[in-house]
């Protein structure tokens, strides 16, 4: 029987960013509507709502040029929260876009001194992150790309990319962190075409590093359905090539500034067969929501929203379980495997010439009735409550 009353537990490895419900509620048109909440504050929040852990930033966390003892003593108590609290660290992650150095990018700027320094930067932040057991570190380059490609040729950022990718690996391995590096593409915001537009764009790529094991992908709802792309579709894909190390649960409306909405609270369909396929899959990863609340909501609306993120997922994990136990969709999907009856298999000259001199009766296979309307419209029936 599934979670009937669809509360979290931290065995459901829900996790938030500070950044998330931290989130201010400015915007590019408007000043911050709510308070600053403090890191410890935002733990204690996760702790009372059910969640599993926290993520952070280092400068979500330790402000940029803290002095030595101030940081000291920001982790030491943050460290004692999470003790506290049961909170967890599954990941961390390194600020490469908010401070004016990085206008024309981190890893891929035309500046050579910022290169350095967002490397720098980078090894810090992997050493915050590790001073918590984080076992996954994500880089989003929101700032790597361009508004005029007048700037640098693609393949010298590229290359700059993966020299840096390479160096962070190497900088893994002498420190004996056991990161696993997770991609996190973007089209475009803040800048007008971001390197590595989509997660398979980063699947790409990852096949061209150095330490490719050690690096796989963080795809957003958010960041594939700007474009309009299926979110699920790109996490299968990463999943299928072992390179699903980390997810960021959002909603979005496709072909709009990037929204980070409340989990499953636009595309009701999409969300279901993400949760879904990770559901089908097993998979053990932190269930992380990058997402933030409305800018009309005050303190008890961002509580609100995070109880909103993971009720919706386990309403949409216990909808994957109807689905899957529906008899009316079980005989229909027996019928669709009834024709996957005998696969080709591996080339050879002689299957090859069985496969050349066979025939097929191309007007009798297009006229197999499929059933997908029906599968379809029992899916929605479940998805509304109907059945
Ligand atoms: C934005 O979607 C990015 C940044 O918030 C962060 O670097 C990453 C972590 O999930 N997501
Ligand atoms: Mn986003
Ligand atoms: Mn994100």
């Amino acid at each position: 029987m599934g979670n009937s009353t669809y509360t979290p537990t931290p065995e459901d490895k829900f996790t938030f960013g500070l950044w998330t419900v931290g989130n201010r509620g400015a915007d590019p048109f408007g000043a911050p509507v709510r308070d600053k909440i403090p890191p410890v504050h935002i733990v204690r929040l996760l702790a009372e709502i059910g969640a599993y852990g926290v993520n952070f930033h280092d400068d979500d966390l330790v402000p940029i040029d803290s002095p030595a003892a101030e940081r000291d003593r920001i982790v030491a108590e943050f460290k004692q929260t999470c003790a506290d609290t049961g909170i967890k660290v599954p990941m961390a992650t390194v600020n490469l876009f908010y401070e004016p150095v990085f206008r024309d990018g981190a890893f891929t700027a035309n500046d050579s001194e910022v290169r350095a320094y967002a490397l720098q930067k980078t090894m810090r932040a992997m050493n915050l992150g590790a001073e918590f057991g984080a076992g996954v570190f994500v880089l989003w380059g929101g700032r790597e790309g361009v508004e005029t490609d007048a700037c640098r040729s693609v393949p010298d950022a590229i290359k700059r990319f993966r020299d840096s990718l390479n160096y962070l690996c190497e900088y893994n391995i002498s420190q004996g962190y056991g990161y696993k590096f997770a991609l996190e593409a973007k089209p475009n915001e803040p800048r007008a075409d971001i390197y590595f537009p989509t997660t398979t764009a980063y699947l790409a790529f990852i096949e061209t590093l150095e330490h490719k094991e050690m690096v796989g992908v963080n795809p957003e709802v958010a960041h594939e359905q700007m474009p309009g792309l299926s979110m699920m579709h790109a996490v299968a894909q990463a999943w299928e090539s072992g390179k699903l190390f980390h997810i960021d649960l959002n909603d979005q409306y496709p072909g709009r500034y990037d929204q980070d909405l409340r989990f499953g609270s636009v595309s009701v369909k999409q969300s279901f067969w993400l949760v879904k396929f990770l559901e089908d899959v097993e998979w053990d990863g932190m269930r992380h929501f990058d997402a933030h609340a409305y800018r009309t909501e005050d303190h008890e609306g961002v509580k609100d929203f995070a109880r909103g993120c993971m009720r919706t997922y386990l309403i949409f994990k216990e909808k994957a379980r109807r689905w899957n136990e529906s008899a009316a969709i079980r005989e229909i999907l027996d019928e669709i495997a009834a024709s996957d009856k005998d696969a080709i298999g591996r080339f050879s000259p002689d299957s090859a010439s069985t496969l050349l001199s066979r025939t097929f009766d191309r007007q009798a296979i297009a006229k197999r009735g499929l059933k997908y309307e029906k599968l379809d419209q029992l899916t929605m029936e479940i998805l509304l409550g109907v059945d």
